[in-house]
């Protein structure tokens, strides 16, 4: 990378300011930021100060997704979107979402600094809520932005781990959760492109800072609810049980073995719940969730039939009932073709001598919600720590992080559209 063009000095500051985000965290031992918790709007507020910072226009919107704009050299130009998400899953890590907020505001700070002008208008949007971990509302502060009201409606019900409805937690955040808007006018953009750690060891192997996304995989979440029979752990005789820990046990390898098929087919059971759970009771309620991800639609839709179908007929054979609500659905996005080569482009003349790699994701981004309206494009920074994301460990270095900003802002200088 001797040849790489870059400021170590803006790397620095730049992890100094994913490590100060991170101290907003709903818990004392880990980093986990969801949706409307008081650290959750403190780092709204963190935010919203370094786009004023570096010369542009905030607003905060009807789901407390942050938006910076930066206006273009001249009016009635379009407008380039960027952005990413500043909530987490639990426990996760400091560089998911935040990198793609951050990276966009330090070179809008460079432009501002300079004086700079671009042909396009600049709007970074920190999104409020992607991962969902909270209410289970996976993307929807980026639903909400591109949709409108419409968009989250059947959401505003949804309760957290305290019983606390999304409504309340909306209103007690200042939010007006009645609020009708509509979403955003796609003839006003140019674009939307996301940076986003790689949450995966491609471009570590490979020894490379930066990659571009060719497509982003498809999903679904569901929540599996198992009724059986609760029971005194001592007097039911085995063949008696209808005990729904064991049907949900087993439903969930039959997931695992399914998912397993190869490809970019993956299923994960992340959450389980034991209700009234208790050491000496045959468990009579449980619920898990099921996320299945696949690079195209017919094979996740192959494979959700597959998954359900077992779980029913191990529900048959085990005498418990089973009920599976669809709780969350994006379809797969493919990235631009011609952002795909500029920012490949961006990407070759920051560090030159290669070019530039292309891969998929199979994680999801808000950029899938915004591919329904327009074009987006998608720059992935390496992942280092084995390529680990959703975990504590999560990291990227300072070098690497100067360098999406070197090759943002190169992309930014040479964006004509
Ligand atoms: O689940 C995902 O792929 C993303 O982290 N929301
Ligand atoms: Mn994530
Ligand atoms: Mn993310």
């Amino acid at each position: 990378m001797s040849s790489a063009t870059f400021d170590p000095i803006i790397g620095r500051e730049f992890i100094g300011r994913v490590r100060e985000l991170a101290r907003h965290s709903d818990s004392t031992t880990n980093y986990t930021r969801t949706y409307l918790t008081p650290a959750h709007q403190d780092a709204s507020g963190r935010i919203a100060q370094w786009m004023r910072e570096a010369g542009m226009a905030v607003r905060v919107d009807a789901v407390g997704s942050v938006l910076g704009r930066y206006e273009a050299a001249a009016p009635g130009a379009k407008t380039l979107l960027m952005g990413s998400h500043f909530d987490s899953v639990r426990n996760g890590g400091a560089f998911d979402g935040v990198l793609g907020i951050l990276a966009p505001i330090a070179c809008v700070a460079e432009l501002h600094r300079r004086g700079e002008r671009i042909a396009v208008s600049i709007e970074i949007a920190a999104f409020a809520d992607e991962e969902g971990a909270r209410f289970q509302t996976s993307f929807l502060a980026s639903r909400a932005l591109v949709h409108g009201s419409g968009a989250i409606g059947e959401l505003l019900g949804r309760r957290d781990a305290e019983g606390i409805p999304l409504a309340e937690a909306m209103r007690a955040a200042g939010l007006d959760p009645s609020r009708e808007f509509a979403g955003l006018d796609p003839a006003t953009l140019a674009a939307y492109v996301e940076v986003h750690i790689e949450q995966g060891p491609m471009l570590l192997n490979e020894d490379r800072a930066l990659g571009v996304v060719t497509s982003i995989a498809a999903g679904t979440r569901h929540l599996v609810k198992v009724r059986g029979e609760a029971g005194h752990a001592g007097t039911v005789p085995m063949p008696m049980r209808h005990d729904a820990l064991a049907a949900a046990a087993e439903m969930v390898l039959a997931i695992e073995s399914r998912c397993s098929a190869g490809g970019s087919l993956v299923g994960t059971v992340g959450i389980l719940e034991v209700k009234d759970g208790t050491g000496n009771v045959i468990p009579g309620e449980v619920r898990f969730t099921a996320d299945i991800r696949a690079a195209d639609e017919e094979t996740l839709r192959d494979a959700s039939r597959d998954v359900f179908a077992r779980c029913e007929a191990i529900a048959k054979r085990r005498g418990v009932a089973i009920e599976v609500a669809k709780t969350h659905a994006v379809r797969s996005a493919p990235c631009a073709g011609w952002l795909q080569d500029r920012i490949a482009a961006s990407i070759e003349r920051v560090i030159p001598g290669a070019p530039a790699r292309r891969l998929s994701s199979g994680a999801g981004h808000d950029a899938m919600i915004l591919a329904e309206v327009t074009d987006v494009g998608m720059m992935f920074v390496r992942c280092g720590a084995g390529g680990v994301s959703h975990n504590p460990a999560e990291t990227v270095s300072e070098d690497d992080a100067a360098l999406a900003i070197a090759a943002l802002l190169d992309f930014l200088r040479h964006f004509d559209r």
